[in-house]
């Protein structure tokens, strides 16, 4: 039985869950991918990794610290999500005072409490299993946070940090969280792409879903032009379900 099987028989008990957090790395995520993701042959794993990522910015909205959600589909086959919500602690983290809040939370498997349950929450339900198993099976990934006027950036491989993270020079006043990255094609199939209908109806049916959170939709011009959709649109509806029936239903 492997540790994350084995924390769910110790649910309730937080001292173990906790300990697991800790002693799990990435490599597991990469050793089996489908497990933590989905399918990597079908397209199911590769859209799970931006549900992943945007599911985390609308938790941040949820937690009302965030009103605006943009995702953006790069041409080079990478996402880019940004909140403006409180952006990812960057302080030393307390348990590893060598690295930061957000170094441990991109490069540590969030096997115990709450995640440890997410799992398995419902039939299909991968989502919330955190931003680290995105991390790992990523080519890249940079993560941006805007917090207290500052940039901070941190740049990782296959989940493996790339340099620690940096303050850059340049001031802001942005608040939040970006992350770009681009799914590992050794893991993803590569004749798998991303379809783009399927986001772009994603981000619509967020936006109906959490009214008073606006999502952002960006795409690549020419991909935008493949697959006859907008390149760039606003969804914002206020009135939640009742704007889903006004608009979608005939
Ligand atoms: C852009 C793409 C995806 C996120 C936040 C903000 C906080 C956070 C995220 O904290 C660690 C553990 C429990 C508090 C929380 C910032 C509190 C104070 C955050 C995102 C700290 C995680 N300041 N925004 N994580 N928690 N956006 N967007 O992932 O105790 S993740």
């Amino acid at each position: 039985m492997s540790e994350i099987e084995n924390s769910q028989s110790n649910d309730g008990n937080e001292y173990d869950a906790d300990s697991i957090q800790v002693l799990r790395g990435l490599d597991a995520v990469r050793k089996r991918p489908g497990m933590y993701i989905g399918d990597t042959d079908d397209g199911s794993g590769l859209h799970h990794m931006i549900y992943e990522v945007v599911d985390n910015a609308i938790d941040e909205s949820l937690a009302g610290h965030c009103d605006l959600v943009e995702v953006i589909l790069n041409g080079d086959g990478s996402a880019t999500i940004r909140d403006n919500g409180r952006g990812i602690p960057v302080d030393k983290h307390p348990k590893f005072p060598s690295k930061s809040a957000l170094e441990v939370i991109l490069t540590t498997l969030h096997a115990g409490g709450k995640f440890n349950n997410k799992i398995y929450q419902t039939s299909g339900g991968l989502h919330g299993v955190g931003i680290s198993v995105v991390n790992a099976l990523s080519e890249f990934l940079n993560v941006e946070v805007y917090r207290d006027k500052n940039i901070y950036s941190q740049d990782f491989k296959k989940g493996k940090p790339q340099g620690e993270l940096l303050k850059l020079d340049q001031k802001t006043n942005k608040r939040g969280t970006k992350v770009t990255f681009k799914p590992d094609e050794s893991i993803f199939d590569k004749n798998i792409i991303f379809n783009i209908k399927r986001l772009y109806e994603f981000c619509k049916s967020k936006a109906y879903l959490f009214a008073g959170t606006e999502v952002k939709w960006v795409c690549d011009n020419k991909l935008a032009l493949d697959n006859n959709i907008p390149n760039s649109e606003v969804f914002n509806f206020s009135n939640g379900l009742e704007d889903y029936l006004n608009n979608e239903i005939e």
